[in-house]
This record gives structure tokens, C-alpha cells and sequence, in this order.
């Protein structure tokens, strides 16, 4: 770094003093807290991205976003140049970034991480950041600081793209830095017209059938997410979606409203109620890249049944399943491909969900919580889906399997036109279209669950159906210390501290069907107890005992 440079960043970081005794920590979905906080860190995460361009020598963005928190917290976090999240290793500087407390401190920070990076500043092409934010008050004046931030590394060019869906600015990143059309309008393109296409593939038979076409009520959280949703339904044919709680109606983001609130809660949002029973409807988190489904319970004042990632997984599954298969049928065996085809879950994942999968003779592995965790084992397949229960998750095509898919459609196109195994391989291309290759989007998860639905002929109470959740618990422990918790086996069993595993097996044994597990939140400073049972009961008891052993275990509970 030149003198200029440093000279650069050390007057405009003074602009931008961290609030003294506040430790941030990039966590698992970046920086979050009250946004009166945040404006040193997003100025100094505007550096990060700045840097990590010149280092990948590619496009790089910067996302102002809380996702589901509260309306006065924000947030930010980076994509990657494959549009994926900030790669881990470079999560460390971004936690002694936010942590500097003096500009100086920044100055020689920043210094030893470039040399130690061996990061260029000239002779290479620009840094280039492009910057989204989701709809909070907060979010304007945090992209300002954020730009200032890119600014401060001579020569870096900062794009605002406007208020986005998280998983919009990630599509943006990864279709830039592969020389694709990247506006938001192309996007916008790009979904309605494979959404189209895998419409039009619907067997004649099943697209007359009752119960599955019947219109779709959203709740958008009061958040970015049903805004874009209705723009891009004005692009989509034949499809009714009614949106509700997008944000201009006086309801406030997140606020009994949303997939976390929905998932966890498991009662109607606001602006759901018994006039909805049978309706199918979904919901998303405030930055639309969560989505469950949910039908009101008849006869109950609030209670739904819920469909959640588990469930929108194991319908993604069998479709691309279904239509691998027909793709094997395939006769000239010199031409064929076999498909790997891979599942990821985390330990949330309720056990009937695991079982039917496995039933279903698939792969299924397991990661730790975290979009990063299960991205990066789902792009180990040819075809990778992976889903947390919480309702984060996509399906990854390998580039290879996507050329392969490519050639065999020219192909079939010519010889065996209108064939079935020309059908799947239009489907599945179609999908890996639709569904964003860079992030879990609730957007174009909901058009593929529609059009799934569709070609099953399926309503939601069928696809409700495929399996019965094992009645589950999820607790949280308030700790002196939460990383006193050191798990394993994708924070399936806990190895720190000593004995506590023990513990948990003997109460697990006393439980029919039980399975249980505590990991420390990566998002909040609690502990978190998750059980599962043949009964409710069951399932209460189990978390109850375990959030006393954890409180046991880890002592000086706060509360
Ligand atoms: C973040 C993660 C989500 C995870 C959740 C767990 C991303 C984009 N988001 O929201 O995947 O399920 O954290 O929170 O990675 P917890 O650690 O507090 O339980
Ligand atoms: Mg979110």
C-alpha cells in the first residue's frame, strides 16, 4: 500500500469511529446488530470488498440486510465472485476489521493483510463492488457509508443496484463475473421464462386437474420480497398469487410476520386467517431468501401445518429424480450420463424428513448450519439440493452436467423431437434456469414449487402428505459463555465440555424415537436446545432436560 492510499483511507475512516465496547463477529450470515451501531463496520466492510476484488480480480457484492431481525437492526454481508457467500478464510480479517478501534489500527491492519495476501493495487483491473439493500429506514445511510468505504481504495468503482432481494444481488454478482446479462431485469427474465418453459412441459393430463392450480396467497414479511414478487408475476402466464404484507400496507418488516416467524412460531402471520383455510401459502423472510409453506389448520384459531425446507427439499428431490430416471432410460447407452445426485440437511432437519429420503434410495449428508456449509458440500454433485429446515436452500448444477444437458437437448431436438427423455432434459434444464445457482432464493424456490405441484398434480395437503414430522422442540439457553460449546459430527454430538454428551445420550435413551442436540447460535449469544420424539410430550420433556444440562453444564446462567 502507498503512501497515497493510506493517507486515503486514514482520513476518511475518521469519519467513521466503531462504537466503543461493541465486539462484532461476521458469524454465519455476516454483521448484524442494532443499525445505530453499524455504520464503522459497513464503511469498513465497504474496504473488505474492495479489496477482495482486486484480489479475485472479479465483481464483488456488498448486501445491507438483517433478513429476518427486528426492523431497527441491519446488517451486511459480501458475495463472492461466484455469487456465493464471503469465502471463510477471509472471515477473520473482516472480524478484526470491524473490530479496529482507531483508524490507525485500520491503517495497519489493512497493511499486513494486503502484503500477507499478496494483494495488488496496480496493473490489475479496478476493484469493482455492486451494492443491494433491503427496504429498512436504516439501509440508506448504511450504503452510503458502505460506498464511502469502497471508496477509500483508490481507483474501486461502487454500483448501487437499489433495494434488492439478498438473493437477487448474489444472481447479480455471478451472472457479472460470467459475462451474463446482470441487470435486475434479466433476472426477472431469466426465472419467468424457464418458469414458462417448465410450465408448458406439464403433462397435458395433470395441468387440467382440480386442487393443485388453485391460487397461491404469499406473505411477503413486509419485506423486499413481495414487492419483487409482484413485478415479477406480471411476467408469469396462468399463474393467480395474491401477496399479502408487502410492506405498503402499514405493517411493519418482520413483525408477526415471515418465514422465521411462521417456521418457528408455527401460527398464522398477520393478515392470515380462518377465511384462508385450504388455501395454499407460503411466506418469506424479510430478505426473501427463506420460504416455507403453510396451510391454516381448519377449526383452529391460528394454528398451521407447516411445509418447510425438509419438505421443499423432498419435493425438489423426486422431481429431478423422476426426471433423471426417465433420462436413463435412455436406449443408446454410449450417450447416456449417470447423474450423481446428492442431498444436503443439517442436524435440524426433522428425522421423518431424513428417513424418507433415504427411502427414496438418496444420498443424504449432513453439514453444520450455515447456507455456507451446505452450498459448499451440494456443489460436490452433479445435481446438489440442499434445504436447512428454516427454509434457506437451492439446487446446485454442476457446469459440466449443465453442458451435458445442453448438448443432449440439441440432440434429442433433431432425432426423437416431443420423446419423453427429450422432456426431462428440458426439465431439468429448465430448472437449473430457474433456480438461483449462487444462494437459497424464496423467489424462485416458490415458481419451482409451483410448477411441481403442478406436474404432480398435487395439492398442498398431498404434498403435505409425502411424510408426518416427528414432533419436535427447539429451546434456547442463555450461558455465560456459548463457545464453551464445542460440537462435532455437524453439530450432531457435543465434544466440550467433558461428559456433557454422555449426559444428553442417557436422556435421550429414556425417549422413544428421540434424537436431540445443542449447538451455540452463530446469530444470537444463546445456546440452542433442539429435540425431537415420537410425541410432543416426548419432545418437550427431552429439550426441557437438556437446556437443565446445558445450564448445568455450562453454569452462571445470565437468566
Ligand atoms: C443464519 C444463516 C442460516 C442459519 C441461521 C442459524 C445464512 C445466509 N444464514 O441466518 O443459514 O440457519 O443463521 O442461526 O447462512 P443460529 O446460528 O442463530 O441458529
Ligand atoms: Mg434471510
Amino acid at each position: 500500500m502507498n503512501e497515497e492510499q493510506k493517507a486515503l483511507i486514514l482520513s476518511s475512516s475518521s469519519h467513521f469511529l466503531p462504537p466503543q465496547g461493541v465486539k462484532l463477529s461476521y458469524g454465519t450470515a455476516g454483521f448484524r446488530a442494532d443499525a445505530s451501531l453499524l455504520s464503522s463496520a459497513v464503511y469498513r466492510v465497504g474496504i473488505l470488498a474492495a479489496l477482495r476484488s482486486l484480489k479475485t480480480q472479479a465483481v464483488i457484492g456488498l448486501m445491507i440486510t438483517a433478513s429476518h431481525n427486528k426492523i431497527s437492526d441491519n446488517g451486511v454481508k459480501i458475495a463472492d465472485p461466484n455469487g456465493g457467500m464471503l469465502s471463510q478464510h477471509w472471515e477473520p480479517f473482516a472480524d478484526a476489521l470491524a473490530n479496529a478501534p482507531s483508524p490507525q489500527d485500520l491503517i495497519q491492519l489493512i497493511n499486513d493483510f494486503v502484503k500477507k495476501e499478496d494483494i495488488q493495487f496496480n496493473g490489475g483491473r479496478p476493484a469493482e463492488v455492486i451494492l443491494g439493500r433491503d427496504t429498512r429506514p436504516s439501509g440508506g445511510a448504511l450504503l452510503k457509508a458502505a460506498t464511502e468505504g469502497i471508496a477509500s481504495i483508490l481507483g474501486a468503482v461502487a454500483t448501487d443496484m437499489g433495494i434488492l432481494t439478498t438473493p437477487q444481488l448474489h444472481w447479480m454478482v455471478r451472472a457479472r463475473n460470467k459475462g451474463m446479462k446482470a441487470s435486475e431485469k434479466d433476472y426477472f427474465e431469466q426465472l419467468s421464462s424457464s418458469f414458462r418453459c417448465l410450465m408448458d412441459l406439464i403433462p397435458s393430463e395433470k395441468s387440467n386437474r382440480k386442487g393443485s392450480n388453485d391460487k397461491l396467497v404469499v406473505d411477503g414479511a413486509n419485506g423486499v420480497g413481495g414487492v419483487k414478487l409482484e413485478v415479477l408475476q406480471k411476467q408469469l402466464n396462468g399463474v393467480s398469487i395474491e401477496i399479502r404484507n408487502f410492506g405498503e400496507d402499514g405493517g411493519v418488516l418482520n413483525e408477526g410476520v415471515g418465514a422465521d416467524f411462521v417456521q418457528k412460531e408455527k401460527v398464522v402471520p398477520n393478515g392470515f386467517g380462518s377465511e384462508d383455510v385450504g388455501i395454499r401459502c407460503a411466506s418469506l423472510d424479510g430478505d426473501a431468501d427463506r420460504l416455507v409453506y403453510f396451510s391454516v389448520a381448519p377449526e383452529s384459531n391460528s394454528k398451521i401445518e407447516l411445509i418447510d425446507g425438509d419438505k421443499i427439499l423432498s419435493l425438489f428431490a423426486l422431481f429431478i429424480r423422476e426426471q433423471l430416471s426417465i433420462l436413463s432410460e435412455e436406449e443408446d447407452v454410449k450417450n447416456s450420463r449417470h447423474a450423481h445426485l446428492g442431498v444436503v440437511q443439517t442436524a435440524y432437519a426433522n428425522g421423518a424428513s431424513t428417513n424418507y429420503l433415504k427411502q427414496l434410495g438418496l444420498e443424504v449428508n449432513f453439514t453444520p448450519t450455515g447456507v455456507k456449509y451446505l452450498h459448499e458440500k451440494a456443489a460436490e454433485f452433479d445435481i446438489g439440493i440442499y434445504f436447512e429446515a428454516n427454509g434457506h436452500g437451492t439446487i446446485l448444477f454442476s457446469e459440466d452436467l449443465k453442458g451435458w444437458l445442453e448438448a443432449k437437448t440439441k440432440e434429442l431436438s433433431s432425432k426423437s423431437k416431443g420423446s419423453e427423455i427429450e422432456k426431462a432434459s428440458l426439465r431439468l434444464l429448465a430448472v437449473s434456469e430457474l433456480i438461483n445457482q449462487a444462494v437459497g432464493d424464496a423467489l424462485s424456490g416458490l415458481l419451482l414449487v409451483e410448477v411441481i405441484l403442478q406436474h404432480m398434480g398435487w395439492s398442498i395437503h398431498g404434498w403435505n402428505e409425502l411424510y408426518h414430522d416427528l414432533p419436535s422442540r427447539q429451546l434456547k439457553v442463555k450461558v455465560a459463555d456459548r463457545t464453551a460449546v464445542i460440537t462435532a459430527n455437524s453439530e450432531t454430538v457435543v465434544a466440550s465440555p467433558p461428559g456433557l454428551q454422555e449426559a444428553i445420550y442417557a436422556e435421550t435413551a429414556k425417549h422413544p424415537q428421540g434424537r436431540c442436540f445443542v449447538r451455540p447460535s452463530g446469530t444470537e449469544d444463546v445456546v440452542r436446545v433442539y429435540a425431537e420424539a415420537s410425541t410432543q410430550e416426548a419432545a418437550d420433556n427431552l429439550a426441557n432436560s437438556l437446556a437443565k444440562l446445558v445450564d448445568q453444564f455450562l453454569g452462571c446462567s445470565k437468566s
